[in-house]
């Protein structure tokens, strides 16, 4: 890179706002306020690698893709050399990026998302406090059913196995803060990128069966989860998080009880030997090393379920401003979401090829994926994928495309995914909020050809 390309990269990385005013603000005529044109174009091109084919329709005010910092690292900004850590943890997968250490929080770079079904080993980490250690027998592992019921129960992991037939759902798995990092200003906690999602096979029994044969009282209204894990600081007393679901959701026929992920006995990394999945809600409801539920005839206070944690605006708030608590909800419904998984943002293909292929995934909270469509022209124009059928509610939709490339230059591919509720993912993180729940503007990858 010459060092006027050098500039405007690092400036993109540093100031944004500034970039952009160089870049579009100036040389340009009243009619092209607000696209690339002139000095900038020449520059915007050589440092993104090449002419960009689709220039008369490029936004201002947008970083390209091949210069939009993947992950924001943790505290201070890592030299730009550096790029994100990689993960070193025994059966993962060397190239999840670390996004905190204490407690571990690692996500899966979308390119790592191209399986069918999520392996174990590529599978996003996210831990509170310190998990427990993996008890010798894992059968012996007990779970607590309590509150507003007619008779508790005390039930071992092995009684529980033969309690009911077992079952396997594939289902997606997604940190209530997925897409945070996508949020100006920065909101608070781990910088996600689309990668604090997965989507396994998870067996076990419905956690209803069991809420059932403990009689469910008409007082009951909210869940509240109890796990093994230590709090950071080592206090005993300490909750390191607590949270619950509407009895509705409890008693929802996907809401498992889950004993094997991906056919194996579930990781102690993953909360095994029990942990709870409930589907579509933010993954914090879903309780990892799984010791008791208690029933509570109101909404749950345990660690995570007040103030601006997992909850979002009602009314929209000034983005950086402050929290008023009455107008914040409990964030239940994950947003929708597609990813290109395949190729990896930044690919490189030969002078003269004309076409390109694509690979991706969709999922949404409680609603379906309807389509997915893609754009290599900034959303001027739009071209809908090939959608595979989920295998059962909650699955994701993986989804395939073949797109024209008129000529050698540099492209960006947009995914935008819509729901059966009608909503598609923004251009833009919206709603902002000061924990960052519910970003999922659409993903886009930089392609060169040539
Ligand atoms: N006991 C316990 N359960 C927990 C957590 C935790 O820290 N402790 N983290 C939650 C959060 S925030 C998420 S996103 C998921 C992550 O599950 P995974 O690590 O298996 O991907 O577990 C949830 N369950
Ligand atoms: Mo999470």
């Amino acid at each position: 890179m010459s060092k006027a390309e050098r500039q405007i990269d690092d400036l993109y990385a540093e100031d944004p706002i500034r970039a952009d005013a160089e870049v579009f603000g100036r040389h340009t005529d009243v009619s092209r306020r607000g696209f690339l044109g002139g000095a900038g174009l020449a520059a915007m091109s050589a440092a993104v690698g090449g002419t960009i084919v689709h220039q008369a329709n490029m936004p201002a005010g947008l970083i390209p893709a091949a210069l939009a910092q993947e992950t924001k690292a943790p505290a201070a900004p890592a030299p730009a050399a550096s790029g994100p850590q990689k993960l070193n943890f025994p059966g993962k997968n060397p190239n999840l990026v670390v996004l905190g250490e204490k407690p571990l929080v690692a996500e899966t770079p979308e390119y790592l998302l191209d399986d069918d079904t999520t392996p174990t080993d590529k599978f996003f980490i996210r831990h509170n406090g310190t998990p427990p250690q993996a008890p010798s027998d894992l059968d012996s592992w007990k779970l607590t059913i309590d509150g507003e019921v007619n008779k508790p129960i005390e039930i071992t992991l092995g009684e529980l196995k033969k309690r009911a037939p077992a079952k396997t759902y594939r289902m997606v798995l997604e940190c209530g803060g997925n897409g945070r990092s996508f949020f100006t200003p920065t909101a608070r906690g781990n910088q996600w990128t689309n990668g604090g999602a997965g989507c396994a096979e998870w067996t076990g029994i419905p956690l209803a069966t069991l809420l059932r044969a403990a009689g469910v009282k008409q007082s009951a209204v909210y869940t509240s989860n109890y796990g093994a894990d230590l709090h950071l600081s080592g206090d005993m007393k300490r909750e390191v998080i607590s949270r619950g679901v509407p009895i509705a959701k409890a008693m929802n026929e996907y809401s498992l009880l889950v004993w094997a992920m991906n056919g194996k006995p579930l990781e102690n990394v993953h909360g095994g030997p029990l942990r709870l999945i409930h589907p579509g809600y933010p993954g914090s409801t879903s309780h990892k090393w799984l010791t008791k539920i208690t029933l509570r005839n109101k909404v749950h206070d345990g660690q995570g379920m007040l103030g601006t944690n997992y909850r979002v605006a009602i009314k929209p708030m000034m983005p950086g401003g402050k929290a008023d608590d009455s107008n914040f909800r409990i964030l239940e419904s994950m947003p929708v979401r597609s990813i290109i998984t395949s190729p990896q943002n930044g690919h490189r293909l030969a002078a003269g090829t004309r076409e390109l292929r694509l690979r991706g995934a969709a999922w949404s909270g409680e609603p379906e994926v309807r389509r997915v469509d893609l754009s290599t022209d900034f959303g001027a124009t739009w071209q809908p994928t090939r959608l595979a059928n989920p295998r059962n509610r909650y699955d994701w939709r993986r989804w395939t495309a073949t797109l024209k490339l008129p000529s050698d230059g540099y492209y960006e591919v947009w995914t935008r995914a819509t729901d059966s509720s009608g909503r598609s993912q923004p251009h833009v993180a919206g709603a902002w909020n000061p924990q960052g729940y519910g970003a999922n503007p659409m993903h886009r990858i930089a392609v060169l050809v040539g």
